[in-house]
């Protein structure tokens, strides 16, 4: 090919900086072939180019829909500087082109018009052919020159001038990724405005009747009402292969419902399999971070009285899990998104149809189970069905700030296996709190960080989330399981409500009276009157005194488990860890102080465990 006039191939919709380029160009030797509109802008600003159709010998058809798809383009295009490359083009006269320049039809402009375009409208201007063009010069860049970007116009003719009819291969490079990252972009905004109009709730409501069924199970989009606020619009969840892995059985999920729903079910579906036999398991989330979260374990009496479950009935082994889940935490449950890992069933849903919650997800639903929570809301209480066959992509990705940032996904497994690295002195870990561990550890993989989670029973008690400083979750924790515990005392237990008072103002007023936030308010002030009335007349309890809460502690006292997303800088942690019961630890070495941490445990016979495994979340 060597000797050859070097031929530019120019198809541009956007004509910006067209002409000096062009100018440049023919100074500079090069030949030029455009296809309709961009030949005849050239043309008629004095200098010579040829048609595509020239060498085509088609004329563009189809109202411009085949202008530049032909071989004598392509042909020329994708040839090598190989002998056999060389020699069919030889053979069909076709000659080689040494730079294509670019730019595509505008879709994206075209489809945010307002007011919107029809589909037709949008269908038009789908570029076939100058996706072709940058895709075969982009892969064919060890030869050609791709400019697909009006800004590159002067950088080429400065590096052809200098290189002598040469450009880098840095140049080459650059170009060729700008055109795949191009076709790229253009492609995913075709498919996504595509699915939109075909796959969304709106077009599967005005599907016809039979078509529905298939279109439901199918749906890749939901369009959902706004993102995390009311102005983040628009907003949609949305997969690019198969179909959404849940379906709506009731309600509308907003962006932040989807959130908890789907970091909770992945929570409830691994926690359950991390026993064998699995285990039922239900969390309770609230701000991408489990409230609460729990294995199936029978409650005792006194605990379906602290948990709020009497007069549901026979708990199921997943009504307990939920139970415990929802008991952790009750203030923070308020308006929770619950995730079993087994179907719901009567029990539970009887459980839930008197707590104030957005909505569940699960693998399935008795009938009656979800007439029970079809009524909650006024009918708008949201209900997902989880395809427990569904497998996440290993990798995933998110954008910050324009920005696109990939991990591989937190596949981490979690069992009895992560805890047999005991390096505290006692080495004695049951059963029991090997599955506390399970609780605590798992719940953190899915909590925002930093984290330290206190679990008791198979159920968290005490979540510290979200805290920059590792203490703050420690003492936060801390102090959640503190209040948790005091719940169960038999002061409480016996208190004389007012009658008719609602569950959550229970919740509410047992809250400050175990965190002793009440006698911070001022005595006959508003604050503190409102707090009395809670109480049948003259019944409001008396704080806790410190021996009191001290004998209570002592029935805790080293049976609660605590697990942290990433090491203890300092020996403050199992300190304050201490006070509230916990005897067994576990979290990740790596800290200078490791050695004193340790020390620090085995002075209280506690066991710790060095997981080998930080949990970050973000
Ligand atoms: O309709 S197309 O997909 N069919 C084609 O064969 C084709 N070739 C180039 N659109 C095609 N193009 C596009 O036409 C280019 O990507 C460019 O955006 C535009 C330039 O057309 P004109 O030179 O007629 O202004």
């Amino acid at each position: 090919m060597a000797g050859q006039t070097p031929i530019a191939l120019l198809s541009v919709y956007d004509k910006a900086g067209l002409l000096p380029f062009a100018k440049g160009l023919d100074a500079a030797g090069i030949k030029l072939l455009g296809s309709g509109g961009t030949a005849k802008a050239i043309r008629n600003a004095g200098l010579e180019i040829g048609d595509v159709s020239d060498i085509t010998k088609f004329p563009e058809m189809l109202g411009g829909r085949v202008k530049t798809l032909h071989p004598a383009v392509h042909g020329g295009i994708l040839a090598r500087n190989i002998p056999s490359d060389q020699a069919d083009l030889e053979a069909q006269q076709i000659a080689p082109i040494t730079v294509v320049v670019c730019n595509l039809y505008p879709f994206n402009e075209t489809i945010a018009r307002v007011p919107a375009p029809t589909i037709a409208e949008a269908v038009e201007e789908v570029d076939i052919g100058g996706v072709t063009l940058l895709r075969a010069a982009a892969k064919n860049h060890d030869r050609v020159i791709i400019l697909s970007d009006p800004k590159d116009y002067d950088e080429f003719l400065a590096q052809w001038k200098a290189g002598n009819g040469q450009v880098t291969d840095d140049f080459r490079r650059r170009m060729a990724v700008k055109a795949f990252s191009q076709t790229a972009a253009y492609d995913s905004s075709i498919s996504n405005y595509f699915r939109r109009q075909y796959s969304s709730a709106d077009a599967i409501a005005s599907a016809p009747a039979e078509e529905k069924a298939d279109l439901v199970a199918r749906a890749q989009q939901l369009t959902l009402r706004y993102g995390a606020n009311p102005h983040q619009k628009p907003a949609q969840a949305y997969v690019t292969e198969g179909g959404l892995p849940f379906s709506v059985l009731s309600g509308s999920p907003g962006y932040i419902n989807l959130l908890d729903a789907l970091g909770s079910y992945a929570l409830v579906a691994e926690l359950s399999i991390a026993f064998q036999p699995a285990k039922a398991a239900a969390a309770s989330f609230k701000h991408v971070s489990p409230a609460g979260a729990a294995v199936e374990s029978q409650l005792s009496p006194l605990e379906v009285k602290v948990f709020d479950v009497d007069g549901v009935g026979e708990l199921s082994p997943i009504a307990t899990a939920y139970a415990r889940a929802r008991g952790a935490d009750r203030m923070s449950s308020f308006g929770d998104f619950i995730a079993l890992s087994h179907t719901c069933d009567v029990p539970t849903a009887k459980i839930i149809s008197r707590e104030v919650s957005d909505g569940i997800i699960a693998p399935g639903y008795e009938p009656e189970a979800l007439e029970i929570l079809k009524k909650k809301k006024g009918g708008k209480y949201c209900v997902l069905q989880m395809d427990t066959q569904y497998q996440p992509a290993l990798i995933e990705s998110r954008q910050v700030y324009g920005i696109t940032l990939e991990q591989r996904r937190n596949d981490a497994k979690i069992s009895k296996e992560t805890f047999t690295n005991i390096v505290s002195k006692n080495k004695d870990l049951s059963a029991s709190a090997t599955t506390d561990l399970i609780v605590a550890t798992t719940a953190l993989k899915y909590t925002q960080s930093n984290s330290v989670c206190f679990a008791y029973n198979g159920g968290t008690i005490g979540l510290g989330a979200g805290q920059q400083s590792r203490i703050h979750c420690t003492r936060l924790a801390g102090d959640k399981a503190d209040a948790w515990w005091l719940r169960h005392h038999p002061r409480v237990q016996t208190f004389e409500w007012r009658k008719g008072i609602k569950r959550a103002d229970r919740a509410n007023g047992t809250d400050v009276f175990v965190t002793g936030e009440i006698w911070e308010a001022e005595e006959g002030g508003s604050e503190r009157k409102e707090w009395e009335a809670l109480f049948a007349e003259g019944k409001a309890p008396a704080p806790f005194t410190k021996e009191e809460k001290a004998d209570w502690f002592k029935e805790i006292k080293g049976k609660v488990s605590l697990a942290s997303d990433a090491f203890f800088p300092f020996p403050d942690n199992v300190w304050r860890a201490r006070r509230s019961g916990v005897g067994h630890f576990a979290a990740p070495g790596g800290s200078v102080m490791d050695a004193k941490i340790i020390e620090t445990a085995d002075e209280e016979n506690a066991i710790y465990i060095m997981t080998d495994l930080r949990l970050f979340t973000h």
